[in-house]
C-alpha cells in the first residue's frame, strides 16, 4: 500500500490493515465470525501485547485517528460518504508487533443501518480485550455523547470480572474537531481546525493529506495525543501476568465463543481468563517436553556410551533449557504457577528415566561387547 508518513514525532510504522472478525446476522442471534489468518498472525507474537482500539461512533474519524497511531495518514480504510466504512474489527497486521503493541480498529458503534446486538457486543468485545480503550467523541461534548457513555458503562455490567485484579482499560476520552477556546476538563482532548484546510476535497481524502497542509496546531495535538497514549500504554494483563500475542489470541477466541453462545448473558472474564490458562500450560508442556527430548536425544546422536557425569551434565542442561521456555510460556496465578512447575518437574523426571534406562542398557551392552 502506498505510505504518507504523519510527521517525524510519530514513528512511521510499516504494513497493512487485516481483517480480525466480522459480525454475521442470523435469525434472531448474530455470530462473530474471527477471521483464520488474522488469528494466526496474532499467535506468531510471543511477547507481552499492549492493545490500543479505538471505538466510539461511526463517521467520526476513528480510522484516521488509528492511522496517527502508526504515524501516517493512510493505513486503515477511511470512508467519505455518509454510510459506515469500517465493519467488524480490523488489526494492523506485522508493524511493530516485535514491541507488542496491537492497534485496532472499530466500526462505529451507532450506525443506523447496525444491529443493536451487535453494537453491545461489539462495546462489550473491546472493554474485555484492550489496554487501552479510546472513545471517540467528535466536536463537543453533549447530551447525546454523554447517555452513550452511561449506555456503556450500564453495558460493562454485562462483563464479570475477576476477583482479585483489575481488569478494565485505560480510558482515554479523545475530544475531536472542539471549536471553542476553553476545553472542558476532560483526560485528552485537540484542536482541529480542518476548516482552515483550502479545499473541503482534502478533507474528504485525509489519506493523500500532506502534514504542512493541516493546521499547525491539530498536528500537535495529534502528536501529544499519540506520544501520551503510548507513554501511558499498559500491557495487557491476564490477572497479575502479561498476556503474549498467543495468550491473547486464545483470550479472544474464549471470549467470543461466549458472546456467541445465545444462552450466555454474560461475558465471564474469570471462565476466559482459565480455558487461555490451561491453554498455555498444555501448550508449554508440549513444546517444552519435546525440547528436553530432542537436547537429550543429542547423547544418543553423539554415540553413547558417555560417562554418568556427562549424562547428569547434559541434562542440566536440557532441563534448565527446557524450564526457562516453560516459564516464559505459562501464565495463571503465583499458586496455579508453582502446581504447573512441579507437574512440569515431575513430567521431567520421567522422561530422564527412560533416558537413564537407554544409557543403562547401551552401557551393559558396552561392557559385553
Ligand atoms: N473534519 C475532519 N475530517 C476528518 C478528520 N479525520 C478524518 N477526516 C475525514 O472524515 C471522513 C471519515 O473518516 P474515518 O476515519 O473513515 O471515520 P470513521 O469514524 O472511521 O468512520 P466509520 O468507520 O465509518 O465509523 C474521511 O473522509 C476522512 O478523510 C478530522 O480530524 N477532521
Ligand atoms: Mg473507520
Amino acid at each position: 500500500m502506498s505510505s504518507n508518513p504523519f510527521s517525524e514525532k510519530i514513528p512511521f510504522r510499516k504494513g497493512n490493515p487485516m481483517h480480525l472478525l466480522d459480525y454475521m446476522c442470523l435469525d434472531e442471534d448474530g455470530a462473530i465470525l474471527l477471521d483464520e489468518q488474522a488469528l494466526r498472525i496474532l499467535k506468531k507474537i510471543e511477547e507481552p501485547i499492549s492493545v490500543i482500539t479505538v471505538v466510539g461512533s461511526y463517521r467520526r474519524e476513528k480510522s484516521y485517528f488509528a492511522n496517527t497511531l502508526l504515524g501516517r495518514h493512510d493505513g486503515f480504510k477511511l470512508g467519505s460518504s455518509v454510510n459506515g466504512c469500517t465493519k467488524g474489527i480490523d488489526i494492523w497486521d506485522t508493524p511493530f508487533y516485535h514491541k507488542g503493541k496491537l492497534i485496532i480498529d472499530c466500526e462505529g458503534i451507532d450506525d443506523p443501518n447496525q444491529e443493536v446486538p451487535w453494537a453491545n457486543k461489539l462495546f462489550i468485545l473491546c472493554l474485555a480485550i484492550s489496554s487501552t480503550l479510546i472513545y471517540n467523541i467528535n466536536g463537543i461534548v453533549g447530551r447525546d455523547d454523554i447517555e452513550k457513555l452511561f449506555l456503556m458503562t450500564k453495558i460493562a455490567s454485562h462483563i464479570q470480572p475477576p476477583n482479585e485484579y483489575q481488569f478494565l482499560p485505560n480510558l482515554v476520552v479523545l475530544l475531536r474537531d472542539f471549536q471553542l477556546d476553553n476545553p472542558p476538563d476532560i483526560v485528552e482532548y485537540f484542536l482541529d481546525r480542518l476548516s482552515k484546510v483550502d479545499h473541503n476535497d482534502a478533507m474528504r481524502n485525509m489519506s493523500t493529506i500532506e502534514t504542512d497542509q493541516l493546521d499547525h496546531m491539530f498536528v500537535e495535538k495529534i502528536e501529544e495525543a499519540v506520544t501520551n497514549i503510548f507513554e501511558d500504554l499498559p500491557p495487557k494483563y491476564l490477572n497479575a501476568s502479561e498476556m503474549s500475542g498467543v495468550t491473547f489470541a486464545e483470550f479472544l477466541e474464549r471470549c467470543i465463543e461466549q458472546i456467541n453462545d445465545p444462552t450466555n448473558t454474560m461475558l465471564s472474564i474469570p471462565s476466559a481468563y482459565e480455558a487461555t490458562i490451561n491453554y498455555a500450560v498444555q501448550k508449554a508442556y508440549e513444546t517444552c517436553l519435546e525440547l528436553y527430548n530432542e537436547m537429550m536425544d543429542q547423547m544418543n546422536i553423539k554415540g553413547l556410551p558417555i560417562s554418568w557425569d556427562e549424562f547428569e551434565s547434559v541434562h542440566n542442561t536440557a532441563f534448565e533449557e527446557a524450564l526457562k521456555n516453560f516459564i516464559q510460556q505459562i501464565i495463571g496465578s503465583a499458586d496455579q504457577i508453582q502446581s504447573f512447575q512441579k507437574i512440569f518437574h515431575d513430567k521431567i523426571t520421567g522422561l530422564k528415566n527412560q533416558f537413564y534406562m537407554k544409557k543403562s542398557t547401551a552401557l551393559s551392552k558396552y561392557h559385553e561387547e
